[in-house]
């Protein structure tokens, strides 16, 4: 493997989870904080060992049927061998797929969606690459739209309020809060793991801070989840627990309150809303003979009616912010809490006063509740997509599965595209997608599935072609974030794992052979790249008159501060202050409390008014349980999983499933039992850890512990590792949306009782010999 330097100076570098200076020490990796964050994550301690982990990919690997029978479904993904080549030949091999599929299927069998977080580096951003090679090289691919973040709110909110972006990053910002709420009703509350985290880097961690000073000064913040955990100790918080997926039935109580007891800001609903006397007939059931009491609202949401009732007395007094975590649309319905909790803060009258109103992922992420920089920060061009065919992006298995298939997306009717080759870089679907068996299954119906990863991940795992890519530290690039004034120079700190390249030089190399060099690279190599990109920040600082140093002199200095926009709350905040100079762009101009466009398009799961629709799936004999599948604490998604700040807070190995004791006591499990977690789509095993945290009738389960079937020949093999994703439903929001529900399910949890599996998710393949 690779010489690593003896002792370096320490050198900026950035990772999604913060910005830090690394270098060498006896051998040994060092990893500090930036100075300048007052609250680091403590997810950079998952770097020192991953540089050299067994688990990284150190050649280019061919999976052996693939090799010996040609491209073509084959159940053998994810259970077949890999044999070593030489990376000459596997770029021909792939070159020579990639044309035979073109030629014979044209680039709409190409799917290229290629979701995933990659690292923070703007120009070695391996999904922005994979676009751009595919479409200099072959003419495009199929894409995927909106996220597995915010799948349903990215297609609800355009329609009653505004563009996701324009509401969600631009709207009330910590300052605000620090400075005015007196009331912050945090549904899915602000975890602190989660705003650690802001793709593209974060260099200062604010949350923790504003949150204390905003209760210094008198605020409170009320925690309704499931989860203590999501508000920290310094928001000072009252814990409302909520039966997850029922927050629209609690807010429709409360709103019922509202009205009922006359606090509800007719003033603003008649000015700045349209459509609040028809929602009205919904709300106090002289349209479905319902009233959305709190009685009602108690018997589904499990909240006491007495409680909603002081709830909607409170949040009527003073200024008071109705927070959204992305996490509450991550389900079944999940656009209805997103328009719902924008009607309970216009019931209040506060929508666009400052720290007041609605706050969409505020602490979800770190780019939230932030100022926007004024000049904009580096971007690989992607050129231009000649395939003009789409899946939302969860539709993965369904597209897969159902070629032409006809489906809805948002008032149109689509057909799902014939697939032959999937291109992956930067993403692991084993990671983020729902149901994973029946992910199994539909990566089995492609000709060819190809995969860069800088490790074994279960993705690169049912790959037929695994190209090694090096990781970031690996790798000079420029960090940044549109939502942090930060730009920082991220150096190359280690030479590249085994024979590992950057994904830039392996589409270089693919562009070649398929006779697009030049318009792939445009004659740049990687450091000629890094200029160019940063030239635009450069010109667009020296314009404003502003310190606008070169290249090298950024990348000497290692870090560059960009000017920021002034805090005017966006959007909202200038249709506030002036509702016919600014109105907003939704059809009325106005908060759409109805909207006919929505209602126009006749789904009976996502009607033209947010509305309490009952989940399909709820607990039953068999399954008890909720499941929350959030985000871990420990790592960001799947990355480094085997990090030693990962690692360390497994146990035995597995990842830790929380849970109420007495719900512990009523299976028979004890405090640090391996438990099984089951439903009829799969299972999986992790270390169950006892508390009054998670409220009696929910299960805990993060998600990030990498796939790892006991026996990978098995239909629905056990996940010894603790992967929620064998257990989640793989069904879209709403036909509107069409966005992912990962976040909860129904489980049922027991005692393991059998002989523990190793662990073997973190071991390589051994390479076949080849035939
Ligand atoms: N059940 C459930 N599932 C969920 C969620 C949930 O709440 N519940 N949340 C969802 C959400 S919000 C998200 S955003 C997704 C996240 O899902 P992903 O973004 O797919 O997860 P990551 O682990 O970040 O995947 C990034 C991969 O890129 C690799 N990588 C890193 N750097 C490079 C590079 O330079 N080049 C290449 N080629 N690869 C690189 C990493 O090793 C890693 O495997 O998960 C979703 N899944
Ligand atoms: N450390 C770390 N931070 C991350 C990430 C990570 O992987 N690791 N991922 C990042 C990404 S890509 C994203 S999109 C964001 C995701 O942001 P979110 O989706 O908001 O994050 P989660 O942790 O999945 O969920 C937040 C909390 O919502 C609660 N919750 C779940 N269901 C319900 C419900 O029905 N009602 C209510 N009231 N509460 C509910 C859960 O208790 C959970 O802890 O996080 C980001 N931050
Ligand atoms: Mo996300």
């Amino acid at each position: 493997m690779s010489e690593t330097p003896e002792t370096t100076a320490l050198r900026n570098h950035s990772a999604h989870w913060g910005v830090f200076r690394a270098g060498w020490a006896d051998g040994r990796l060092v990893v500090q904080p930036h100075p300048g964050d007052p609250d680091p994550s403590p997810i950079l301690k998952n770097f020192p060992d991953a540089l050299h982990h067994r688990a990284r990919i150190a050649r280019p690997m061919v999976r052996r049927g693939w090799l010996e029978r040609g491209p073509g479904p084959d159940r053998r993904r994810g259970r077949d061998e890999f044999v070593e080549m030489g990376w000459d030949e596997v770029l021909d091999l792939l070159a020579g797929e990639l044309r035979r599929v073109k030629e014979a299927h044209g680039a709409e069998a190409v799917f290229g969606g290629s979701y995933g977080w990659s690292s923070a580096g703007r120009f070695h951003h391996a999904q922005s690459q994979v676009h751009r090679f595919l479409n200099t090289s072959i003419g495009g691919y199929v894409r995927s739209v909106n996220s597995y973040s915010a799948g349903a709110s990215a297609v609800i909110m355009p329609h009653f309020i505004g563009p996701f972006d324009a509401v969600a990053r631009r709207g009330v910002t910590w300052t605000q809060v620090v400075a005015h709420t007196d009331t912050v009703l945090a549904f899915g509350g602000m975890a602190l793991k989660n705003s650690a985290v802001a793709s593209g880097g974060v260099s200062k961690h604010i949350e923790r801070d504003s949150m204390r000073r905003a209760r210094e000064r008198g605020a409170r913040f009320i925690n309704i989840s499931p989860l203590r955990s999501d508000l920290p100790e310094e928001a000072g918080a009252e814990w409302l627990p909520v039966v997850p997926g029922t927050d629209t039935a609690l807010m429709l109580g409360m709103a019922h309150t509202l009205v009922r007891e006359g606090l509800h800001d007719t003033g603003f609903l008649d000015r700045f809303c349209v459509g609040f006397p028809q929602f009205e007939h919904y709300l106090m059931g002289t349209s479905d003979g319902q009233p959305k009491d709190a009685a009602w609202a108690a018997s589904i949401c499990g909240v006491p009616a007495d409680t909603i009732v002081a709830l909607a007395r409170r949040a009527a007094q003073g200024r008071t912010l109705v927070a959204m975590a992305h996490a509450l649309q991550r389900a079944e319905h999940g656009e209805q809490p997103v328009w719902m909790g924008a009607v309970l803060a216009a019931m209040l009258g506060q929508i666009g006063l400052p720290g007041g109103g609605y706050a969409y992922a505020l602490g979800a992420l770190a780019h939230y509740g932030k100022q926007q920089n004024a000049v904009p920060i580096p971007t690989l061009p992607q050129g231009v997509n000649g395939v003009k065919n789409f899946i939302p992006v969860a539709r993965i298995s369904d597209m897969l599965l159902n070629p032409g298939a006809p489906f809805d997306y948002n008032g149109k009717r689509m057909h799902y595209a014939d697939i032959k080759l999937v291109y992956w870089a930067g993403g692991n679907p084993f990671h983020h997608h729902q149901d994973l068996n029946r992910l199994r299954e539909a990566f089995a119906r492609v000709d060819t599935l190809v995969v860069h990863e800088t490790a074994w991940t279960a993705t690169a795992r049912h790959a037929d072609i695994v190209l090694p890519c090096t990781m970031t530290l690996e790798r000079e690039d420029i960090g940044a974030a549109a939502t942090d004034p930060l730009m920082v120079a991220m150096h190359r700190l280690a030479e590249p794992f085994g024979e590992a390249r950057d994904d830039y030089a392996i589409f270089a190399g693919l562009a070649r052979r398929l006779g697009a060099e030049e318009a792939f690279t445009e004659g740049r190599d990687a450091a000629g790249w890094l200029r160019h990109l940063y030239a635009r920040t450069q010109n667009a600082l020296e314009a404003k008159g502003l310190y606008a140093p070169d290249f090298d002199t950024f990348f000497r200095e290692g870090e560059l501060t960009l000017p920021q926009e002034e805090d005017d709350g966006g959007i909202v905040g200038r249709f506030r202050r002036d509702p016919d100079g600014a109105p907003l762009p939704t059809p009325s101009g106005k908060v759409e409390i109805c909207s006919e466009t929505v209602a126009g398009f006749g789904y009976d799961d996502c009607p033209g008014h947010p509305a309490w629709l009952p989940p399909e799936e709820v607990p039953d004999a068999r399954h008890s349980l909720r499941l929350v599948a959030n985000q871990p604490y420990t790592k960001l998604h799947s990355q480094l999983d085997f990090g030693a700040y990962s690692a360390g807070e497994k146990r035995r190995g597995r990842e830790v499933a929380r849970l109420h004791p007495a719900e512990a006591a009523a299976r028979g499990i004890a405090d640090g039992d391996i438990v099984r977690l089951f439903n009829d789509r799969g299972a999986c095993l992790a270390s169950a850890a006892l508390t009054e945290d998670v409220m009696p009738g929910v299960v805990q389960l993060p998600t990030g512990a990498w796939y790892d079937p006991a026996d990978a020949s098995e239909e629905r093999p056990l996940c010894v590792h603790g992967n929620p994703n064998v257990l989640t439903r793989d069904v879209g929001t709403s036909r509107l949306a069409q966005g992912c529900t990962g976040q909860l399910t129904v489980v049922e949890v027991e005692r393991f009782e059998g002989n523990l599996p190793p662990i073997q998710a973190f071991e390589p393949p051994v390479p076949a010999v080849r035939a």
